[in-house]
């Protein structure tokens, strides 16, 4: 303020000059006119005033200057001053600057160090909580470890007893195991010394049949002979007879007495064959029965009816025993048909016309009595049983157990039972294709294995298969074996026990005759057969075979086979196979 008043009078006292120097301007100019009037006193005055003023004018000049250059030197100074007052001004600025934002900083570093202390107490609480948490696990853990120990001892425990009941348990059972092997192996030498005696017996027998048969032949050719000789006889004796009989009416004519009853028996004796003649010799003790008879009963018994005895009739059964024979049929079957003529027969009174008609009567009634059995109804047998029905074929090679099975997919089908087949014959190269083929063509899931597995394994797993998927009956294949291989008997034995067979089938080859019998004789024996399919009956002309397996085996037979088609399985009727007997 004080520089500015300064400044203020400064310029002031410059314009003062300024003015003074205009003054003293006008003065001169008017000095100058006055100078023109000449007065050397006065002249010399003015020169000296004109100096003086002019000195000064210098002076108010120089002092001008010097009042111009303090005023600049002023002025610069001012605008030195307005600048450094303006640099304050920044400084003092930036410095209010710099204070705001320090204190902002400040603030936010509070504002931090207030989150950080709630942070680290957080933190703090955190680690507290963790602590505890940390001292439960612990003596949870604790506590587990006991629990733990405790559980331990006691399973110890436990698995002691445990252990010591199982190997009681252990020890019975191999104590049980033992009798029962041991039983099983007396049970087996048992059965393999009884198999041998049979065998022996078998053989012994079949010796004997055999020398039988050839001694019946000789006998059969004998009596044909014999037969021949006595037709001729009997031709003679009719020739006899009737010159006898010319005779006799002459005689009657001639005399007409006594001899007649003597020329009547021994008429009626030629008219028997020499074999009736010895038979009646034999038949004495009857004959003096018979002479207590009137005459006349005597007559026309003794002319129309005749009693049969024994020996009679094993004559006269003979030609229909051979005739049998040939035909196949087994000989417990013919003792059967014997015996039953017998009873019909033997010390009867029939007629001599009437005996053939007899037999051929009784024959048929004991056919028919052979073929009479409980019949089976396998259809409703599998449709009551809620699991999978297993039927085990059985028989001997070629015997017809593949084809019939085959016959035997499409007969289910036909009445709406599903099926599914395991190839257990692993034995033979062609059978698995055999099979294969007809599963196809029948569309019939099949079970396989290779070649020589195992039999039963093939069987258990076409069970599982059917059991999944809720199929009603398992056929199980099985390799043909003669029952005279034990081993393979014992395989077969097991593929039975395995599958739990619900029903054996014997399969057995109508051809083959006396040797089918035979053989579901021995495979029922060994594993036990529930009934009876005959194959190849379409081309079987004796017979034998479908009279008499039954009848040994005491089992049904289920089904003949009558060709090679799918459709040649027919169900066992007895009218047709009486008619087809011709009886
Ligand atoms: N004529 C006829 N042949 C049959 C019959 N059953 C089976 N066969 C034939 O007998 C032969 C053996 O049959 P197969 O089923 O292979 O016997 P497997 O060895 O017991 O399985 C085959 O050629 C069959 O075609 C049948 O009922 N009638
Ligand atoms: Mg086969």
């Amino acid at each position: 303020m004080k520089d500015e008043v300064t400044e203020e009078s400064e310029k002031e006292k410059a314009k003062e000059v300024e003015k003074e120097i205009e003054k003293k301007g006008f003065f001169s100019k008017i000095k100058d006119k006055f100078s023109k009037d000449d007065n050397s006193e006065e002249k010399e005055k003015i020169a000296k005033e004109k100096k003086q003023a002019e000195e000064e004018g210098k002076k108010a000049e120089k002092e001008k200057k010097a009042a111009e250059e303090k005023a600049k030197k002023k002025e610069e100074e001012k605008k030195q001053r307005e600048k450094e007052k303006k640099k304050a001004e920044e400084e003092k600025n930036k410095a209010k600057e710099l204070a705001k934002r320090k204190s902002e900083e400040e603030k936010k570093k509070t504002e931090e160090i207030k989150q950080l202390e709630s942070k680290r107490k957080k933190a703090e609480e955190e680690k507290k909580r963790l602590e505890k948490d940390k001292k439960k696990a612990e003596e949870d853990r604790k506590k587990a470890d006991d629990a733990k120990k405790k559980a331990d001892e006691a399973a110890k425990k436990a698995k002691e007893t445990e252990e010591k009941k199982k190997a009681k348990k252990a020890q019975e059972k191999a104590e049980a195991d033992h009798l029962k092997l041991e039983k099983e192996e007396k049970l087996a030498k048992e059965n393999e010394k009884r198999l041998k005696e049979e065998e022996e017996k078998l053989e012994k027998e079949r010796q004997k049949a055999e020398e039988d048969k050839k001694l019946l032949e000789k006998e059969k050719k004998a009596a044909e002979k014999e037969k021949k000789k006595a037709e001729e006889e009997e031709k003679k004796a009719e020739e006899e007879e009737r010159r006898l009989d010319e005779e006799r009416k002459q005689a009657e004519e001639e005399a007409k007495i006594a001899e007649k009853k003597k020329g009547f028996f021994s008429r009626l004796k030629d008219k028997f064959t020499k074999k009736e003649e010895e038979i009646e010799k034999k038949e004495e003790p009857e004959k003096a029965e018979e002479e207590k008879k009137s005459f006349l009963d005597k007559v026309t018994s003794t002319f129309t009816k005749k009693s049969i005895n024994e020996s009679k009739f094993n004559d006269l059964f003979w030609d229909l025993e051979v005739a049998l024979l040939e035909n196949n049929v087994a000989v417990k079957v013919i003792d059967k048909i014997k015996d039953d003529l017998r009873e019909e027969i033997v010390d009867k009174q029939i007629s001599r016309f009437e005996v053939e008609e007899t037999i051929l009567k009784v024959l048929k009634k004991s056919i028919r009595d052979i073929l009479t059995f409980d019949k089976i109804d396998l259809l409703k047998k599998i449709k009551d049983k809620k699991e999978p029905f297993v039927i085990c074929f059985v028989g001997v090679n070629g015997s017809g157990k593949t084809t019939t099975i085959a016959k035997f997919m499409r007969y289910l089908h036909n009445n709406d039972i599903t099926c599914v087949v395991a190839a257990s014959d692993t034995f033979r190269a062609a059978a698995l294709e055999q099979l294969k083929t007809h599963a196809d063509n029948l569309n019939v899931k099949l079970i396989k294995h290779d070649y020589g597995s195992d039999a039963a394994a093939v069987a258990f797993d076409a069970i599982q298969y059917a059991k999944q998927k809720n199929i009603d009956v398992v056929l199980v294949d099985t390799a043909g074996r003669l029952h005279s291989n034990t081993n393979l008997m014992e395989e077969l034995k097991k593929v039975v026990r395995v599958t739990k067979s619900d029903f054996t089938m014997f399969i057995g080859d109508s051809l083959t005759g006396n040797d089918a019998v035979e053989q579901a004789e021995k495979y029922d024996e060994l594993i036990g057969v529930d009934g009876i399919i005959l194959a190849k009956a379409d081309i079987d002309e004796k017979g034998g075979a479908t009279i008499s397996t039954s009848y040994v085996i005491n089992k049904p037979i289920l089904y003949l086979g009558t060709g090679q088609g799918y459709d040649d399985l027919e169900e066992f009727d007895i009218e047709k196979v009486m008619d087809k007997l011709g009886l």
